[in-house]
C-alpha cells in the first residue's frame, strides 16, 4: 500500500500493541512478576454494576464475562469456541458509568486469515482450511495468561459430532493497564487517571504459526481487535530470489521468503439491538482555499445505504449508528471504524488469472446484510455466495448490518524472526463516538462542561 493511503492517526494501535507485547513477551520470559505491568484481575460480577447486565445475558456455551474497569463502566458478553473462527465473542454490551447498558455487537469474530508467500508457490486460509478452533487451539498454562484462565468445550474434530472433544482451558481474561486516560490542569489543579481495559485472548497454533486472537475492550467504551504471530518461519518456504526474501542465515545464506498475514474480521452490529442500523463514511479534504494561518479543510458524512466494499484513504473512516437511540445530546450513538496501518491486499481465492485488475487491493472494508450463513470471508460454504464480493454484488440495502474489516501485514522477515519469532501485530479499533454526552466518567470538577465553556 502506498504511504500516501494510510491514516495519519495510528498512535492508539500502536501504543496498544506495543505495551500488549511488552506484557507478553515480559510474562513469557519471566522477567517480571506479573503484578508489575498488569493490575489485579477482579472475579466476574464482582463489579458494582457487573450483576444487572450478566444475569440478562442467556449465554448458551459459557458463563458470560463481566469486568468494571477503571471509569466505571462494565463490559459484558458471552462467548464460545467456534471450530472455524476459534473465539467468537457475542452479544457485547457497553454500560458507561451510572447508565443503561447498551448492545453494541450481535457477534465479533476472524472471518479469515491468508498467508500467501510472495513466492507464489503457497497459500493458506488458516480459518476455512485448517481452523482456530479443535486441536489448533491451545490449551494454556498460568505463565501464559496473568489474569484468569476460562475452560470451554472444544471438540477434536469439526462439531465434535464424532471424535469427541474435552474441556480446556483455552481463554485468557485479564485487566491491563491502558496508560494515562485523561490528565488535565487548570486553575491550580489537576485532574489524572489512568485507565484499566478487559484482555479476552486464545493462541491458536495453525502449521508454524502461532497466534495470539486477541480483543482489548478499553475503559473508555473502545474495542482493539487485533492479531499477534509468533512460533516460527515456515522451513519450507526459502528462496534464491532477493526481492522474495531476506537472508536470516550468516551473510546471504537463507532468504527466508516474505509473506502477507490478509486478516479480516466480521462484525455482527447491533447498536441497541439487531435490525435498524446505518452505516455512514466521513471524508475530509483540503478546499484549496485558505484562511489567515492554514488551509481550509472541508469534512462531511454520506451514508453508506446498500452493501458496497470501500477503500481506506486518508482522513477517511466509517462509522456504524442506530439513528432512534440517541445520546444525552440528541446526537446519534455510534461506533466509528478506524482502519489504522494496514498492507491492502486482495485475497488469492479472489484473483484466479492475476490479471492487472486482479493485483489491486479488493477492499479494506465491506458491508453486508447479514445473511446467517455468510460467515467467512472466502471459501464460505453451504451459501448462495463464496466469498464477501459475492454477497455484496446484489447491493442490498443495509438494515441489520454487518462489516468485513481487512487488515494485512505484509511480513519481510528479519533475523530476529529466529527463533521463536518476535510477535507481530495487525489490527484496528472500533470507538465510541456519542454513545454519551460526555466522557463516560468525567471528574467532578468537570462535570459541568458539556459544550463550548462559558
Ligand atoms: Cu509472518
Amino acid at each position: 500500500m502506498v504511504e500516501d493511503r494510510r491514516r495519519p492517526t495510528r498512535t492508539d494501535l500502536k501504543i496498544s500493541r506495543r505495551s500488549r507485547w511488552l506484557i507478553i513477551a515480559a510474562v513469557l520470559t519471566g522477567l517480571i512478576g506479573a503484578g508489575a505491568v498488569i493490575a489485579v484481575t477482579r472475579a466476574t460480577g464482582s463489579g458494582p454494576a457487573d450483576k444487572p447486565i450478566a444475569t440478562t445475558l442467556d449465554c448458551r456455551e459459557n458463563e458470560p464475562i463481566a469486568r468494571t474497569l477503571s471509569s466505571g463502566s462494565t463490559w459484558a458478553m458471552c462467548w464460545r469456541i467456534d471450530p472455524y473462527a476459534g473465539l467468537t465473542l457475542t452479544d457485547i454490551h457497553f454500560t458507561p458509568a451510572g447508565r443503561a447498558p447498551v448492545q453494541v455487537l450481535a457477534s465479533l469474530a476472524l472471518g479469515q486469515l491468508e498467508v500467501p508467500y510472495d513466492t507464489g508457490v503457497r497459500t493458506t486460509e488458516d480459518i476455512t482450511d485448517h481452523g482456530f478452533g479443535g486441536r489448533n487451539l491451545q490449551t494454556l498454562v498460568d505463565t501464559e495468561c496473568t489474569g484468569e484462565l476460562k475452560s470451554s468445550y472444544v471438540p477434536n474434530f469439526g462439531d465434535g459430532k464424532v471424535g469427541g472433544g474435552e474441556e480446556r482451558p483455552v481463554l485468557c481474561v485479564e485487566q491491563v493497564d491502558t496508560g494515562i486516560a485523561y490528565r488535565a490542569q487548570s486553575g491550580g489543579r489537576t485532574d489524572v487517571a489512568r485507565g484499566t481495559g478487559l484482555s479476552l485472548s486464545t493462541i491458536s497454533k495453525v502449521g508454524w504459526y502461532e497466534y495470539v486472537n486477541s480483543y482489548l475492550f478499553g475503559s473508555d467504551g473502545s474495542i482493539r481487535p487485533s492479531l499477534g504471530a509468533t512460533g516460527d518461519l515456515s522451513p519450507e518456504d526459502y528462496t534464491d530470489d532477493s526481492a522474495q526474501g531476506r537472508p536470516v542465515g550468516p551473510g546471504d545464506h537463507d532468504r527466508a521468503a516474505s509473506h502477507s498475514h490478509n486478516a479480516i474480521w466480521r462484525l455482527h452490529w447491533a447498536l441497541g439491538g439487531r435490525g435498524g442500523q446505518r452505516v455512514e463514511q466521513y471524508d475530509a479534504d483540503l478546499t484549496g482555499r485558505s484562511g489567515p494561518k492554514a488551509p481550509q479543510l472541508s469534512g462531511e458524512l454520506s451514508p453508506v445505504e446498500a452493501e458496497t466494499t470501500r477503500t481506506v484513504a486518508n482522513r477517511r473512516w466509517w462509522r456504524v449508528l442506530n439513528p432512534k437511540l440517541r445520546n444525552e445530546d440528541d446526537h446519534p450513538v455510534s461506533y466509528q471504524i478506524e482502519i489504522g496501518d494496514t498492507d491492502s491486499y486482495r485475497f488469492t481465492d479472489e484473483s484466479h488469472d492475476h490479471t492487472e485488475q486482479d493485483q489491486e487491493p479488493a477492499y479494506d472494508i465491506a458491508f453486508s446484510e447479514y445473511l446467517e450463513c455468510e460467515r467467512f470471508a472466502t471459501k464460505n460454504p453451504d451459501c448462495p455466495q463464496r466469498s464477501v464480493l459475492g454477497f455484496v454484488a446484489d447491493r442490498q440495502p443495509l438494515d441489520d448490518v454487518v462489516a468485513w474489516v481487512a487488515v494485512g501485514f505484509h511480513h519481510v522477515v528479519r533475523d530476529e524472526d529466529q527463533s521463536p519469532m518476535e510477535m507481530h501485530w495487525q489490527g484496528f479499533t472500533l470507538l465510541p463516538r456519542d454513545l454519551t454526552a460526555q466522557r463516560a466518567d468525567p471528574p467532578e470538577a468537570r462535570k459541568s462542561i458539556n459544550g463550548r465553556p462559558r
